[in-house]
Protein backbone atom coordinates (compact mmCIF):
# COMPACT_ATOMS: atom_id res chain seq x y z
CA UNK A 1 0.00 0.00 0.00
CA UNK A 2 1.27 3.23 -1.14
CA UNK A 3 1.40 6.07 1.84
CA UNK A 4 2.22 9.74 0.96
CA UNK A 5 1.97 13.11 1.43
CA UNK A 6 1.52 15.15 -2.10
CA UNK A 7 2.76 19.30 -2.34
CA UNK A 8 1.02 21.00 -5.01
CA UNK A 9 3.27 24.20 -6.64
CA UNK A 10 2.83 26.63 -8.63
CA UNK A 11 1.92 30.55 -9.10
CA UNK A 12 -1.84 31.77 -8.56
CA UNK A 13 -4.24 30.54 -11.73
CA UNK A 14 -2.52 27.75 -12.94
CA UNK A 15 -5.20 25.42 -11.74
CA UNK A 16 -4.13 23.33 -8.87
CA UNK A 17 -7.57 23.76 -6.86
CA UNK A 18 -9.37 22.73 -9.79
CA UNK A 19 -6.94 19.46 -9.86
CA UNK A 20 -7.77 18.68 -6.57
CA UNK A 21 -11.22 18.88 -6.63
CA UNK A 22 -11.65 17.35 -10.09
CA UNK A 23 -9.52 14.31 -9.09
CA UNK A 24 -11.41 13.97 -5.65
CA UNK A 25 -14.42 14.31 -7.10
CA UNK A 26 -16.17 16.79 -4.87
CA UNK A 27 -14.73 20.39 -4.10
CA UNK A 28 -12.58 20.79 -1.55
CA UNK A 29 -11.12 24.24 -2.76
CA UNK A 30 -12.57 27.19 -4.16
CA UNK A 31 -11.60 28.58 -7.39
CA UNK A 32 -12.03 31.11 -9.38
CA UNK A 33 -10.16 33.14 -12.18
CA UNK A 34 -8.86 35.52 -10.02
CA UNK A 35 -5.66 35.18 -8.19
CA UNK A 36 -5.35 34.78 -4.20
CA UNK A 37 -8.67 32.84 -4.36
CA UNK A 38 -7.26 30.55 -1.67
CA UNK A 39 -6.14 32.14 1.64
CA UNK A 40 -4.56 29.55 3.04
CA UNK A 41 -3.23 25.67 2.52
CA UNK A 42 -5.82 22.73 2.55
CA UNK A 43 -4.73 19.32 3.29
CA UNK A 44 -7.01 17.06 1.72
CA UNK A 45 -7.13 13.15 1.16
CA UNK A 46 -7.50 10.95 -1.82
CA UNK A 47 -7.94 7.27 -0.95
CA UNK A 48 -8.61 4.00 -3.22
CA UNK A 49 -7.16 0.43 -3.81
CA UNK A 50 -3.68 1.51 -4.33
CA UNK A 51 -3.31 3.99 -1.31
CA UNK A 52 -4.01 6.97 0.61
CA UNK A 53 -2.25 10.24 -0.79
CA UNK A 54 -2.81 13.42 1.26
CA UNK A 55 -2.68 16.38 -1.29
CA UNK A 56 -2.01 19.93 0.22
CA UNK A 57 -3.25 22.66 -2.09
CA UNK A 58 -1.14 25.83 -1.61
CA UNK A 59 -2.11 29.27 -1.77
CA UNK A 60 1.06 30.91 -2.57
CA UNK A 61 1.30 34.60 -4.19
CA UNK A 62 5.29 34.55 -4.54
CA UNK A 63 4.94 37.70 -7.00
CA UNK A 64 5.73 41.19 -4.66
CA UNK A 65 3.49 40.53 -1.51
CA UNK A 66 2.88 44.17 -0.76
CA UNK A 67 -0.16 44.42 1.51
CA UNK A 68 -0.70 42.87 4.70
CA UNK A 69 -2.82 40.07 3.70
CA UNK A 70 -0.64 38.82 1.00
CA UNK A 71 2.09 39.07 3.06
CA UNK A 72 0.54 36.55 5.87
CA UNK A 73 -0.73 33.83 2.87
CA UNK A 74 2.96 33.93 1.82
CA UNK A 75 3.76 33.22 5.29
CA UNK A 76 1.58 30.23 5.50
CA UNK A 77 2.38 28.89 2.46
CA UNK A 78 6.35 29.20 3.40
CA UNK A 79 5.79 27.36 6.19
CA UNK A 80 3.49 24.65 4.30
CA UNK A 81 7.30 24.08 2.53
CA UNK A 82 9.03 22.77 5.72
CA UNK A 83 6.73 20.31 6.11
CA UNK A 84 7.24 16.27 5.19
CA UNK A 85 6.32 15.46 2.05
CA UNK A 86 7.05 12.84 -0.54
CA UNK A 87 6.54 14.15 -4.09
CA UNK A 88 6.10 17.48 -5.26
CA UNK A 89 3.76 18.25 -7.98
CA UNK A 90 4.98 21.39 -10.00
CA UNK A 91 2.13 23.08 -11.89
CA UNK A 92 2.52 25.72 -15.17
CA UNK A 93 0.16 27.46 -17.21
CA UNK A 94 1.25 27.24 -20.57
CA UNK A 95 -0.91 29.91 -21.97
CA UNK A 96 0.08 33.02 -19.83
CA UNK A 97 3.69 34.06 -20.29
CA UNK A 98 6.60 32.98 -17.55
CA UNK A 99 7.08 35.86 -15.57
CA UNK A 100 9.24 36.94 -12.26
CA UNK A 101 6.59 35.11 -9.97
CA UNK A 102 7.09 31.59 -12.37
CA UNK A 103 10.91 32.25 -11.40
CA UNK A 104 10.06 32.65 -7.64
CA UNK A 105 8.04 29.36 -7.60
CA UNK A 106 10.62 27.02 -9.88
CA UNK A 107 13.11 28.79 -7.30
CA UNK A 108 11.28 27.17 -4.37
CA UNK A 109 10.32 24.03 -6.37
CA UNK A 110 14.12 23.52 -6.74
CA UNK A 111 14.84 23.59 -2.91
CA UNK A 112 12.82 20.55 -2.55
CA UNK A 113 15.22 17.46 -2.43
CA UNK A 114 12.14 15.10 -3.33
CA UNK A 115 10.62 13.26 -6.50
CA UNK A 116 8.81 16.18 -8.81
CA UNK A 117 6.49 16.15 -11.64
CA UNK A 118 5.87 18.40 -13.85
CA UNK A 119 2.55 19.02 -14.96
CA UNK A 120 1.62 21.25 -18.17
CA UNK A 121 -2.09 22.58 -17.68
CA UNK A 122 -4.85 23.99 -19.62
CA UNK A 123 -3.97 21.75 -22.65
CA UNK A 124 -7.87 21.87 -23.66
CA UNK A 125 -6.55 26.04 -24.67
CA UNK A 126 -4.76 25.86 -27.98
CA UNK A 127 -4.97 29.11 -29.37
CA UNK A 128 -2.47 30.80 -27.02
CA UNK A 129 0.27 28.74 -26.40
CA UNK A 130 3.14 29.68 -24.36
CA UNK A 131 4.46 26.11 -24.00
CA UNK A 132 8.23 26.57 -25.83
CA UNK A 133 8.82 29.21 -22.48
CA UNK A 134 8.62 25.88 -20.42
CA UNK A 135 10.15 23.54 -22.32
CA UNK A 136 13.32 23.48 -20.73
CA UNK A 137 11.82 22.19 -17.86
CA UNK A 138 11.38 19.00 -19.15
CA UNK A 139 15.43 18.58 -19.05
CA UNK A 140 15.06 19.34 -14.99
CA UNK A 141 11.87 17.03 -14.34
CA UNK A 142 12.36 13.36 -15.24
CA UNK A 143 8.61 13.17 -15.39
CA UNK A 144 6.10 15.69 -17.35
CA UNK A 145 2.40 15.54 -18.24
CA UNK A 146 0.63 17.36 -20.10
CA UNK A 147 -3.21 17.86 -18.28
CA UNK A 148 -6.59 19.38 -18.55
CA UNK A 149 -7.59 20.05 -15.26
CA UNK A 150 -10.84 21.38 -16.35
CA UNK A 151 -12.18 18.06 -18.36
CA UNK A 152 -9.98 15.48 -16.76
CA UNK A 153 -8.01 14.98 -19.24
CA UNK A 154 -4.68 12.74 -18.89
CA UNK A 155 -5.73 12.09 -15.33
CA UNK A 156 -5.61 8.70 -14.98
CA UNK A 157 -1.17 8.41 -16.24
CA UNK A 158 -0.75 11.06 -13.79
CA UNK A 159 -2.31 9.34 -10.90
CA UNK A 160 -0.29 5.96 -11.56
CA UNK A 161 3.07 8.04 -11.63
CA UNK A 162 1.96 9.24 -8.06
CA UNK A 163 1.35 6.29 -6.55
CA UNK A 164 4.45 4.81 -8.25
CA UNK A 165 6.47 7.14 -7.05
CA UNK A 166 5.14 7.74 -3.51
CA UNK A 167 6.65 5.05 -0.55
CA UNK A 168 5.01 1.81 0.73
CA UNK A 169 3.74 2.50 4.01
CA UNK A 170 3.58 0.09 6.43
CA UNK A 171 2.10 2.43 9.41
CA UNK A 172 -1.74 3.46 7.50
CA UNK A 173 -2.19 6.34 9.73
CA UNK A 174 0.21 8.37 8.58
CA UNK A 175 1.60 10.17 5.66
CA UNK A 176 4.42 12.45 5.15
CA UNK A 177 4.88 12.59 8.77
CA UNK A 178 1.34 13.37 9.43
CA UNK A 179 -1.51 11.35 11.16
CA UNK A 180 -4.53 10.59 9.16
CA UNK A 181 -7.42 11.03 11.13
CA UNK A 182 -9.55 7.66 11.01
CA UNK A 183 -13.34 7.80 10.05
CA UNK A 184 -13.09 10.98 8.00
CA UNK A 185 -16.48 11.64 6.77
CA UNK A 186 -15.44 14.70 4.30
CA UNK A 187 -11.86 14.52 2.60
CA UNK A 188 -10.63 17.73 4.21
CA UNK A 189 -8.17 16.90 7.00
CA UNK A 190 -7.27 20.65 8.15
CA UNK A 191 -10.31 22.72 7.46
CA UNK A 192 -13.31 22.98 10.18
CA UNK A 193 -16.79 23.04 8.53
CA UNK A 194 -17.62 26.94 9.68
CA UNK A 195 -14.05 27.80 7.52
CA UNK A 196 -15.06 25.44 4.56
CA UNK A 197 -18.83 27.07 4.54
CA UNK A 198 -17.14 30.29 4.89
CA UNK A 199 -14.96 29.11 1.56
CA UNK A 200 -18.01 28.58 -0.95
CA UNK A 201 -19.46 31.63 0.38
CA UNK A 202 -16.72 33.91 -0.52
CA UNK A 203 -15.74 32.02 -3.69
CA UNK A 204 -19.29 33.49 -4.98
CA UNK A 205 -18.22 36.31 -4.21
CA UNK A 206 -15.04 36.24 -6.56
CA UNK A 207 -17.13 34.99 -9.07
CA UNK A 208 -19.87 37.90 -9.00
CA UNK A 209 -17.99 41.00 -7.40
CA UNK A 210 -16.08 43.03 -9.64
CA UNK A 211 -11.93 43.17 -9.22
CA UNK A 212 -11.39 44.98 -6.25
CA UNK A 213 -13.76 43.72 -3.48
CA UNK A 214 -13.03 39.94 -3.20
CA UNK A 215 -9.46 41.13 -2.11
CA UNK A 216 -11.07 43.63 0.28
CA UNK A 217 -13.53 40.95 1.91
CA UNK A 218 -13.49 37.90 4.06
CA UNK A 219 -16.88 35.46 5.22
CA UNK A 220 -17.19 34.75 9.02
CA UNK A 221 -19.64 31.81 9.82
CA UNK A 222 -21.15 32.53 13.62
CA UNK A 223 -23.21 29.78 13.46
CA UNK A 224 -24.66 26.46 11.93
CA UNK A 225 -27.34 24.70 13.30
CA UNK A 226 -29.26 21.90 13.15
CA UNK A 227 -33.09 22.57 12.81
CA UNK A 228 -35.84 20.31 14.15
CA UNK A 229 -37.85 20.43 10.77
CA UNK A 230 -34.35 19.10 9.16
CA UNK A 231 -32.94 22.41 8.27
CA UNK A 232 -29.48 23.52 8.67
CA UNK A 233 -29.55 27.10 9.82
CA UNK A 234 -26.26 29.44 8.46
CA UNK A 235 -25.78 32.68 9.77
CA UNK A 236 -22.50 34.09 8.03
CA UNK A 237 -21.18 37.69 7.61
CA UNK A 238 -19.71 39.01 4.73
CA UNK A 239 -16.97 41.64 5.96
CA UNK A 240 -15.76 44.80 3.87
CA UNK A 241 -12.89 47.36 4.43
CA UNK A 242 -15.24 50.23 3.90
CA UNK A 243 -19.15 51.56 3.24
CA UNK A 244 -18.90 51.52 -0.49
CA UNK A 245 -18.42 48.22 -0.68
CA UNK A 246 -20.75 47.02 1.33
CA UNK A 247 -22.97 49.45 -0.65
CA UNK A 248 -21.94 47.28 -3.39
CA UNK A 249 -22.13 43.74 -2.07
CA UNK A 250 -25.85 44.51 -1.29
CA UNK A 251 -26.50 45.38 -4.45
CA UNK A 252 -29.48 47.97 -5.16
CA UNK A 253 -32.87 46.35 -3.48
CA UNK A 254 -30.47 43.85 -2.06
CA UNK A 255 -30.33 42.15 -4.97
CA UNK A 256 -26.78 41.21 -5.33
CA UNK A 257 -26.25 40.04 -1.89
CA UNK A 258 -29.84 37.81 -2.53
CA UNK A 259 -27.72 36.25 -6.11
CA UNK A 260 -24.95 35.78 -3.56
CA UNK A 261 -26.66 34.13 -1.02
CA UNK A 262 -28.54 32.13 -3.28
CA UNK A 263 -25.43 30.61 -5.51
CA UNK A 264 -24.19 29.60 -1.93
CA UNK A 265 -26.71 28.26 -0.67
CA UNK A 266 -27.46 25.81 -2.99
CA UNK A 267 -23.98 25.11 -2.92
CA UNK A 268 -23.53 24.27 0.57
CA UNK A 269 -27.03 22.39 0.42
CA UNK A 270 -25.52 20.28 -2.24
CA UNK A 271 -22.09 19.62 -0.59
CA UNK A 272 -24.10 18.48 3.03
CA UNK A 273 -26.59 17.19 1.45
CA UNK A 274 -29.12 18.95 3.76
CA UNK A 275 -31.57 22.23 3.24
CA UNK A 276 -30.19 24.74 4.44
CA UNK A 277 -31.11 28.68 5.20
CA UNK A 278 -28.36 30.74 4.75
CA UNK A 279 -28.84 34.14 6.75
CA UNK A 280 -26.19 36.21 5.47
CA UNK A 281 -25.58 39.84 6.18
CA UNK A 282 -23.20 42.48 5.22
CA UNK A 283 -21.21 45.13 7.50
CA UNK A 284 -18.23 47.27 7.21
CA UNK A 285 -15.04 46.50 9.27
CA UNK A 286 -12.16 48.15 7.94
CA UNK A 287 -9.82 45.80 10.38
CA UNK A 288 -11.06 42.46 9.21
CA UNK A 289 -7.58 41.54 8.19
CA UNK A 290 -5.70 42.16 11.72
CA UNK A 291 -8.57 40.10 13.12
CA UNK A 292 -8.98 36.93 11.55
CA UNK A 293 -5.88 36.62 9.24
N1 LIG B 1 -9.43 26.01 -19.77
C1 LIG B 1 -8.96 25.56 -18.60
N2 LIG B 1 -9.12 26.30 -17.50
C2 LIG B 1 -8.64 25.81 -16.33
C3 LIG B 1 -7.99 24.56 -16.26
N3 LIG B 1 -7.61 24.37 -14.96
C4 LIG B 1 -8.03 25.46 -14.28
N4 LIG B 1 -8.65 26.33 -15.09
C5 LIG B 1 -9.23 27.64 -14.72
O1 LIG B 1 -8.21 28.49 -14.24
C6 LIG B 1 -8.70 29.30 -13.18
C7 LIG B 1 -7.82 29.15 -11.95
O2 LIG B 1 -7.94 27.83 -11.46
P1 LIG B 1 -7.63 27.49 -9.94
O3 LIG B 1 -7.81 26.01 -9.80
O4 LIG B 1 -8.39 28.38 -9.03
O5 LIG B 1 -6.07 27.85 -9.88
P2 LIG B 1 -5.08 27.83 -8.62
O6 LIG B 1 -4.92 29.25 -8.19
O7 LIG B 1 -3.77 27.28 -9.15
O8 LIG B 1 -5.67 26.96 -7.57
C8 LIG B 1 -10.14 28.89 -12.94
O9 LIG B 1 -10.97 29.81 -13.61
C9 LIG B 1 -10.22 27.52 -13.57
O10 LIG B 1 -11.51 27.21 -14.03
C10 LIG B 1 -7.85 23.78 -17.47
O11 LIG B 1 -7.31 22.69 -17.50
N5 LIG B 1 -8.35 24.34 -18.60
MG1 LIG C 1 -6.18 27.50 -5.64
Amino acid sequence: MKIGKVLLLGRPNVGKSTFLNNLIGQKVAITSPKPQTTRFPIKALYEESRGRVIFVDTPGIFGKAEDELSKKINEKTLSILNEEVDLVMYFVDHTRRRDFEESRVLGLVRQIKKPKILVINKVDLQEKSFLPQYKFLEDEFPYVFEISALNKTHFRPLVDKIFELLPTGTDKKKAGGEEIPEGLVYPLLNVDSRIFLAELIREKIFLMMGEEIPYRTTVIVDEVTERENGVTYIKARILTTEDRYKKMLIGAGGHKIKEIGSYARKEISLAINKKVFLDLTVETDPHWQETYY
